[in-house]
């Protein structure tokens, strides 16, 4: 193996590096520790952005976009869409390992996903479903564009709010603040968050993935960057990975997962690598938000940011014990 190990992944959350970090010590591969990295981000919903109960689209439904990737051999598997299959990364672990194929999407997916042997739940929890409530009174107006009124769907609303039916052990919305963040949101400052992880294991491959419930009041059927390999992650053995966050609709048209990495393959350090394939997205929408990180073969690692005020990615490595966080201005 080459001796250099680590765990990058985007936003704050230390439990995931964690959780990969340990799956790297116990022997694990990357793809292992990505896989548990995302997976423990999914069980405890992080940020209300990942696994169930965040993120309602405009029915009120959350569904899960996921993908992971092995560098060393290339192969992907991906779920766009997964509808009441709670383990997005796990299933999208279960398209690579046992088919021929690369991304499988709603309902099909899920039928996939049951054959496999996982459970079928509800995704909607308390969180998801204030959250929704709360949109209801704007509905039908923030994912249509701007310049197109009124919404020209016959079909949009008024909707009724489903029961609750999933278990939901760390409630913290209360309806009356979630009015008020769902609107802030609906301005689009930081409507989106997605858990994207890059790992180099002790035998030297490299693994990336993403997991998330994508963007808040989606029109359903809408999936994002995170499962699309190239947009969301990429890695490739020889050259490094990359994983992006933020808006998915506008960033997944640049592949700049994909252009990282190409830089990487080329010689560039991650930081420049980054700052490239970031660049042709600002230039076409300034005002988009997004981040992304990267990290190459020797283990150098970079972060860029654009539309947020500042931004947070956590590290592992041999360096130190502790996972680290490193805070960012865009
Ligand atoms: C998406 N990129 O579905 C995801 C959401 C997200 O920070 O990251 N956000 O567009």
């Amino acid at each position: 193996g080459s001796g250099v190990r680590i765990v990058i992944n985007t936003w704050p959350v230390t439990n995931s590096t964690k959780a990969a970090w340990d799956t790297l010590l116990n022997n694990g591969s990357a793809v292992d520790a990505v896989v548990s990295g995302c997976s423990q981000c999914e069980a405890e919903q992080c940020r209300g952005t990942v696994g169930p109960n965040g993120s309602p689209d405009e029915e009120g439904e959350t569904t899960l976009d996921a993908m992971i990737m092995d560098g060393s051999t290339m192969d992907v598997g991906a779920v766009g869409c997964l509808r009441r299959v709670k383990t997005a990364i796990a299933v999208a672990r279960a398209v690579m390992d046992h088919t021929d194929h690369t991304l499988m999407v709603g309902d099909l997916a899920t039928k996939f996903a049951l054959e496999m042997g996982f459970s079928e739940t509800n995704l909607t929890g308390n969180r998801s479903l204030s959250k929704w409530k709360a949109w209801l009174a704007k509905h039908c107006q923030p994912n249509f564009r701007q310049d197109v009124t009124p919404d020209p769907r016959q079909s949009c609303g008024p909707y009724t709010p489903k029961t609750q039916t999933m278990g939901d052990p760390e409630e913290q919305d209360s309806p009356g603040n979630d009015i008020q963040s769902a609107f802030a949101h609906n301005i689009g400052e930081d409507n989106h968050d997605t858990i994207g992880m890059i790992v180099i294991d002790q035998s030297g491959r490299i693994s990336a993935g993403t997991s998330t419930n994508g963007l808040t009041y989606k029109i359903p059927g809408r999936v994002g960057d995170s499962p699309i390999m190239g947009a969301g992650s990429y890695a490739m053995n020889g050259a490094g990975g990359a994983a992006a966050t933020g808006n998915g609709d506008v960033m997944m048209r640049f592949l700049p997962s994909f252009n990282a990495v190409s830089q990487m393959q080329a010689g560039v350090d991650p930081t420049t690598a980054l700052q490239k394939a970031m660049a042709p997205i600002i230039k076409f929408y300034p005002s988009f938000h997004g981040a992304m990180i990267a990290v190459n073969m020797d283990g150098k690692y970079g972060a860029v940011c654009h539309g947020y005020t500042n931004w947070t990615f956590c590290v592992a490595d041999d360096s130190s014990p502790e996972v680290q966080l490193h805070f960012i201005d865009c």
